[in-house]
């Protein structure tokens, strides 16, 4: 048996793009359009409408928190107008997770831009920077100190590597120029954030706020030893990985670490060049772990030394995704089993982890994947939107419940 802390953070997240429905005013509802073969989100979950009975299931689960997003659109539908039935609505959102003793961690940006905002270059234009400022200062004075934990921006790097780098996620654009200049953004955004969210809980006199991002981590591999693997292996790791952190962490602009992890890379290089240093995986099927159903790797070992990684930081560590889409749904409650064990590892080796959030609480819209991969604690029927919980749900909530579980 083994013992995770009364005070542990336990619970699930969700994205609002991924699960509300018809946010037909952001960027991604316009590109889906444009894309024949990429699924529409449409009603997604319907959690817009449906965010009580979810959250009621959330509690059921054992949740005691629970971290979802707002969706930048809805709130500021034009560049120099906010929808006050849209605060009020998420408002609504977080006073019923409050009314259930859940603790609402609030992400501000979760890979979505308002579609006006896109019109003007998005992330590439530095004026993204002032429009967000904005967006945050209004939510931030609007929730008047419901929220204590804050995620100003999700996955920096996943954003600007599909977006702007790799070119499969709206705008599709594919220059490491731009890339670089969209996460130079995006980190502005969050300093300047960060600052704005600290200045107000202080000048309001409520107790400090704790704000981050979550940074998707990987765990590289080099699939053979050798000098040019290595290095890549390093240079990945250092700039998907660390970078960011290092940057905020230096700038005093993180309360706490939140990380998101799902799988390992196989790291291979053919020869010496950037690309085959920051890009290259391995395709010679040295990858032999089970996967999951979009095939990534299951290397829960991966969680361990990425968090050891972190230690030397000496902040309080907050798990804000880890999940897995199967089939099969003993293959999740593996996959949770054993990532816990890596959890509970680290925390016995001397990392403050705070909490584990599962994505994700619902089956969802994965993006450019459609509806077909199914993340969810709660198995969605789209036919008719009922949701029912999986039992890896019921044996996560034991956990969450006891703060014990068996090896
Ligand atoms: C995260 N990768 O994205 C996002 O925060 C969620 O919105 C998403 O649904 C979830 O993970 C599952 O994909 C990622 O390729 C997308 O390593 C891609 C990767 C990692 C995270």
């Amino acid at each position: 048996m083994i013992e995770f802390p009364k005070d542990f953070l336990w619970g699930s997240t969700t994205a609002a793009y991924q699960v509300e429905g018809d946010n037909s005013n952001s960027d991604w509802w316009e590109w889906e359009k444009t894309k024949p073969g990429i699924a529409s989100s449409g009603a997604a979950c319907r959690h817009y409408q449906l965010f009580r009975e979810d959250f009621n299931l959330a509690k059921s689960l054992g949740h005691n928190s629970h971290r979802l997003s707002l969706e930048w659109a809805r709130i500021q539908p034009e560049p120099d107008k906010f929808s006050q039935s849209e605060i009020d609505h998420y408002i609504q959102v977080i006073d019923h997770l409050r009314s259930l003793g859940i603790e609402p961690i609030v992400t501000l940006h979760h890979f979505t831009n308002p579609l006006w905002l896109s019109k003007i270059g998005g992330w590439e234009n530095p004026q993204a920077i002032q429009y967000f400022l904005e967006y945050a200062g209004k939510i931030v004075k609007s929730f008047s100190g419901r929220v204590k934990y804050w995620v100003t921006v999700n996955e920096p790097m996943v954003y600007t590597y599909y977006s702007y780098l790799v070119g499969e996620w709206p705008p599709q654009k594919k220059s490491p120029v731009t890339a670089n200049k969209v996460a130079n953004n995006l980190v502005d955004a969050h300093i300047r954030s960060y600052r704005l969210i600290h200045s107000f809980y202080k000048e309001n006199k409520l107790s400090p706020p704790m704000v981050s991002i979550a940074q998707n981590m990987i765990a590289f591999i080099a699939c053979q030893k050798s000098l040019r693997n290595n290095l890549a292996v390093y240079l990945r790791n250092r700039l998907f990985n660390f970078r960011l952190i290092n940057l905020l962490y230096r700038k005093r602009c993180l309360d706490f670490i939140g990380m998101n992890y799902y799988t390992r890379h196989l790291v291979d290089t053919r020869r010496w060049s950037l690309w085959e240093l920051l890009g290259n995986t391995c395709a010679k099927k040295h990858d032999t772990l089970p996967k999951n159903s979009l095939g990534w790797e299951i290397y829960p070992q991966g969680l361990y030394y990425l968090l050891m990684g972190l230690k030397k930081y000496r902040l309080p560590v907050f798990i804000l995704e880890n999940g897995i889409c199967c089939q099969d749904d003993n293959q999740r409650w593996d996959y949770i089993r054993e990532h816990l064990k890596k959890v509970h590892a680290a925390m016995a080796n001397g990392v403050n982890v705070i909490g584990y959030l599962y994505w994700s609480l619902l089956d969802n819209f994965e993006w450019d994947k459609g509806f077909a991969p199914r993340f969810g604690l709660c198995a969605i029927d789209y036919s008719d939107y009922k949701r029912t919980p999986r039992d890896s749900a019921r044996k996560l909530a034991q956990v969450a419940s006891t703060g014990l579980l068996e090896e």
